[in-house]
């Protein structure tokens, strides 16, 4: 048995091939703490400030712990573009998993998001944008602007259209067409606003018309791409030239989510999503859930985005793992041996930090395969962190020595508890 185990190497920055790296090494390799606070937009900050005194303090945020509400998106992306310093407290979607008690207090419907200014509590993300807007101007323009508001229709015959086509099941192919052409005549109108402006934003500069559109058709991209076979950046020059300013706005890369994450969140939320089976759909589908990454073919723009990975991309992704590899070891490995999966991530973790392959306990591939399906971004890590650590799981799983083609356990479509943050948070504030 112990031939199957990979041995432990001791030395503090050599590795030889198949040896996994100890806790203490691969901790040394990861990135530091960044400052959440004051430094870039960050999915795991509750505090921020821009700089300014945590006194200037007047505004929470309550958003998911998911960070994948659409709703909250759009107020957490105007705070952050407007520098406004905010707390954020993070409250649990039903979907994932218990309502917290002290949220239906303050919320009864316990929807999200809320947010409280100068001690009043404004419910609706719309209101909420209004009565920002009233305490600190408005974002380029006002949400009431005559310029906003047929863009916010617009977006609703857009989030219509695309609800109609995504969301609607067995349906005969003709009226699948004629779905697919309704959504795509509403993309063009979208497209048609951003082309007629010298800028790339909807009225030129970024403003909160830009904030309605972000959620839905950041959703919409990834949806499509993964259940019609349709991308929509490929389709829509001035979409891709929208998404590509936005990307290079730090804000707005810390609420981006990706395809995977929101290919398997959109069905409990939006009653289901249908395939259309068709070759490329399938073939997509698969790339988005087991890669390679990026999904585009060799030589073409990345489908999901247009920003590289950074230098510190590995130290990112390895720091993120390591924060709550506890939990992940109690979660997904067997209750009775929680040492082979102890090893697994560690090979895991090496094979992403040093590039070398290990072979991982016998019997773990199916944990290393449900957890690759379940890094969510941008809850856990940005984009392409989570590309290299699903990238690590799956080549790990392929080596276990008696069960490489085991599957992970497979993603529920009615509700997502399997993504319960409860015993992240407990270990949380155990190690606080
Ligand atoms: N019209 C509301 C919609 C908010 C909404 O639908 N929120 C969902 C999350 S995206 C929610 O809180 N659902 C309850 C839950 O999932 O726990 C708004 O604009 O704020």
């Amino acid at each position: 048995m112990a031939a199957l185990f990979p041995a432990e190497s001791s030395s503090p920055g050599v590795l030889s091939p198949g040896l996994s790296a100890t806790w203490t090494q691969l901790e040394g390799w990861a990135a530091p703490l960044p400052d959440r606070i004051n430094g870039p937009a960050s999915a795991q900050a509750t505090l921020r400030l821009f700089g300014q005194s945590e006194a200037s303090v007047r505004v929470t945020l309550y958003r998911d712990h998911h960070a994948w509400c659409p709703y909250c998106q759009k107020v957490w992306l105007w705070l952050e573009e407007k520098r406004i310093p905010y707390r954020v407290r993070k409250v649990t979607m039903v979907c994932y998993g218990q309502k917290e008690s002290w949220y239906r207090q303050l919320v009864p419907s316990g929807m999200l998001p809320a947010l409280e200014l100068d001690g009043q509590l404004i419910t609706e993300s719309d209101r909420i944008l209004l009565a920002l807007e009233a305490a600190f101007g408005p974002l380029r323009f006002a949400m009431e602007a005559p310029e906003v508001l047929p863009l916010r229709r617009l977006e609703r015959l857009l989030f219509r259209a695309w609800c109609q086509w995504l969301c609607v099941p067995h349906r005969g192919p003709s009226a699948e067409t004629q779905a697919a052409q309704d959504f795509d005549r509403m993309a063009a109108a979208m497209a048609e606003v951003l082309g007629a402006n010298p800028g790339p934003f909807l009225l030129g500069e970024i403003s909160s018309a830009d904030l309605v559109f972000v959620p839905y058709v950041e959703r919409m991209g990834a949806s499509l791409a993964y259940y019609k076979g349709y991308l929509l950046r490929r389709r829509h020059a001035a979409i891709d030239r929208w998404f590509r300013a936005l990307e290079e706005r730090p804000a707005y890369l810390a609420t981006q989510s990706d395809f995977h994450t929101h290919a398997h969140d959109l069905p409990p939320q939006m009653g289901g999503c249908y395939a259309d089976g068709s070759p490329l759909q399938r073939q997509l589908a698969q790339r988005i859930d087991h890669g390679p990454w990026p999904i585009g073919a060799p030589g073409e723009d990345d489908p999901e985005t247009s920003q590289a990975e950074s230098p510190d991309g590995v130290a990112v992704a390895l720091a993120r793992v390591l924060r709550h590899r506890r939990t992940l070891v109690a979660r997904y490995g067997d209750a009775g041996d929680a040492d082979s999966f102890d090893k697994a991530l560690r090979c895991t973790l090496t094979l992403l930090s040093r590039g070398t392959a290990c072979p991982p306990p016998a019997g773990t591939a199916a944990g290393l395969r449900s957890l690759a399906q379940r890094i969510s971004v941008p809850r856990d890590m940005p984009l392409h962190a989570a590309r290299r650590v699903r990238q690590a799981l799956l080549q790990t799983a392929a080596l276990d020595p008696v069960a490489a083609a085991a599957p992970g356990h497979p993603l529920p479509l009615q509700h997502r508890r399997d993504q319960d943050p409860q015993p992240f948070l407990v270990a949380s504030r155990e190690q606080a």
